[in-house]
């Protein structure tokens, strides 16, 4: 196997053996083949496109499998030959719909063409042949940038799929998403083409991100300031983790007068600011920090644990029978939830001790989101104006397992007492309890959201620029970002589409970007690395 897709890579260079996150040869060998599926549908998604043909199911199930590839979503082989056998079955369809409409015929060898093993060991047999680097005719730069716009895809596409069930879609993102897979079999492409493509997987990330944020905003309101326990109450419980927030408003629904509570884990903590789900009385408060911890978390956890997307870590003993997984999460062995059928969660809830006593503990606010900063940003102008905040630090993105990471909440303790800090993602855990006080009034930590906000962290900074009537570069704004995972990737690349400049990431450089593009990129955005918390506060605040 070879994957280099996320930050905790094998000696930053790739995993070989198996997946440091726990994903197996098997599992990657299938997922690779998965991928090179998905080229061949969208090649032919691409063609039926210029003949005005666009197909639903495909543009879905293209997002979903594209989810399942992600790091820490799914580790069931036994999920993957359907989907392998769909993507193709999907692929012959829409052929046929091609063809009639007097498209393409004839694909050629490859993806397109593809013809499915009959067993899964054939199937992982050949995916050990499509693998990220089975074509050793490509050069080193060409590969990274497919790499990067590959990996943006799959940020991408968690995106929409989010964004879909909520019942938002265009299809300028299902467009791109099969260009841009299809564009991999293009021998004729060069860098420039692929750096044009990256940057296109910037921009329609940004469209994907204003779409979740209408299907949040639209479904469930927009997130007001609001404060979450971090103990807990007497009773029974079920703790949620992931990003979905139609799961958890279903299994709110589903919970409801049956004595249960109902806790957020890592990215779901800020569900508790939107006044769609918190007016469930059972929706309690927060268990546990992010998701690298759940293994020491979860087994103190008295109730059933339900997984909506990433980050799902290989179950120890003591919770494998009370863990649940849903959407695009898997793990061999335990049980799948379809259709929003919560039924044998809440069974396992009822049978679970839960809490025998209700658990004192600190509480942290959420819901600085687009609406909640934008409505008080006459007081964080004048603030600013009058000199009282020097600055903003969006300190923001993915938390992980790696000791580099302290770097972010040493960072935030030694931010000046005149600046505001913005955060978003798992990231913030590092942080998130610490009292940082306020500024007039104006909270000096502000929880935006999940990573799946990031369009409101944009906004706000958009809205800030035109108000001081300058560009977003020029804002007294600095980003210190952390990634892991492929979201951040697409992330990445929007801010990099908007022209943001200076970005500082960490905790370490993508494996996947060659020494030749990482110039390019250093040169042009002035994106580096981070260094000691002390050295870049100096850097940036002159
Ligand atoms: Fe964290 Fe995991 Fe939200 Fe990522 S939970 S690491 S970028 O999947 O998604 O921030
Ligand atoms: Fe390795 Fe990350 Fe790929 Fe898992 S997702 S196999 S840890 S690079």
């Amino acid at each position: 196997m070879f994957c280099y897709q996320c930050e905790q890579t094998a000696n930053g260079k790739g995993c070989t053996k198996a997946g440091v996150c726990g994903k197996d040869a098997n599992v990657a060998a299938l997922q690779d083949l998965l991928i090179y599926a998905l080229r061949g549908l969208s090649e032919v998604a691409v063609e039926g496109r210029r003949l005005g043909i666009v197909d639903d199911g495909v543009n879905a199930f293209t997002i979903r499998a594209l989810f399942t590839t992600g790091t820490n979503v799914n580790f069931d082989a036994g999920r993957f030959p359907e989907l392998i056998n769909r993507c193709v079955e999907l692929r012959e369809r829409l052929k046929e719909k091609v063809k009639a409409a007097g498209g393409k015929a004839e694909y050629g060898d490859g993806p397109a063409t593809y013809q499915p093993a009959k067993g899964i060991d054939g199937l992982i047999e050949q995916g050990t042949k499509v693998g990220l680097l089975s074509d050793t005719s490509l050069n080193p730069d060409v590969r990274s940038l497919q790499h990067i716009t590959l990996f943006g895809i799959k940020g991408v596409a968690a995106y929409a799929d989010h964004a879909r069930t909520l019942g938002h879609e265009d299809d300028n993102v299902y467009a791109f998403i099969h260009e841009g897979l299809a564009a991999m079999q293009d021998k004729g492409l060069g860098l420039n083409d692929w750096i044009g493509l990256a940057m296109k997987c910037g921009e329609i990330n940004i469209r994907v991100m204003e779409l979740l944020d209408a299907g949040n905003t639209t479904t469930y309101g927009h997130s007001v300031p609001t404060k979450v326990p971090l103990g807990a109450k007497k009773g029974k419980a079920i703790l949620v983790s992931g990003h979905d927030l139609k799961d958890l408003e279903e299994l709110l629904k589903q919970t409801e007068g049956k004595g249960i509570y109902v806790y957020t884990h890592g990215e779901m903590l800020p569900a508790h600011g939107y006044p769609g789900l918190k007016k469930y009385k059972h929706f309690y408060g927060h268990y546990g920090t992010a998701w690298q911890n759940q293994t020491k978390e979860f087994p103190a956890f008295p109730g059933p644990i339900l997984m909506t997307t990433n980050c799902i870590q290989r179950p120890r003993e003591s919770y494998r029978n009370s863990i649940f997984t849903t959407g695009p999460v898997g793990w061999p062995g335990v049980t799948h939830i379809e259709g929003y059928d919560f039924g044998p969660v809440i069974q396992k809830a009822l049978e679970m001790p839960g809490f025998d006593r209700d658990v004192e503990g600190k509480s942290v606010m959420v819901g600085f989101a687009r609406n909640a900063v934008l409505g008080v940003a006459p007081t964080i102008i004048e603030a600013v104006k009058a000199g009282k905040v020097r600055r903003f630090f969006l300190v923001a993105g993915c938390d992980g397992a790696k000791p580099g990471r302290n770097y972010y909440s040493e960072f935030v303790e030694k931010v000046p007492k005149d600046c505001i800090v913005l955060t978003l993602a798992c990231g913030k855990f590092r942080f998130f309890d610490k009292e940082l006080g306020d500024i007039g009034g104006i909270p000096r930590l502000l929880d935006v959201g999940q990573c799946n906000d990031a369009y409101s962290a944009v906004k706000i900074a958009m809205a800030l620029a035109d108000a001081f009537k300058v560009g977003v570069n020029d804002l007294p704004l600095s980003m210190v970002l952390s990634w892991y995972e492929q979201k951040a990737v697409a992330i990445l690349l929007s801010l990099l589409y908007l022209g943001v400049r200076d970005i500082r990431l960490g905790p370490s450089m993508p494996a996947f970007i060659s020494p030749a593009v990482l110039d390019y990129l250093a040169k042009k955005f002035n994106i580096m690395p981070i260094t000691t918390p002390d050295q870049d506060l100096k850097a940036i605040l002159g």
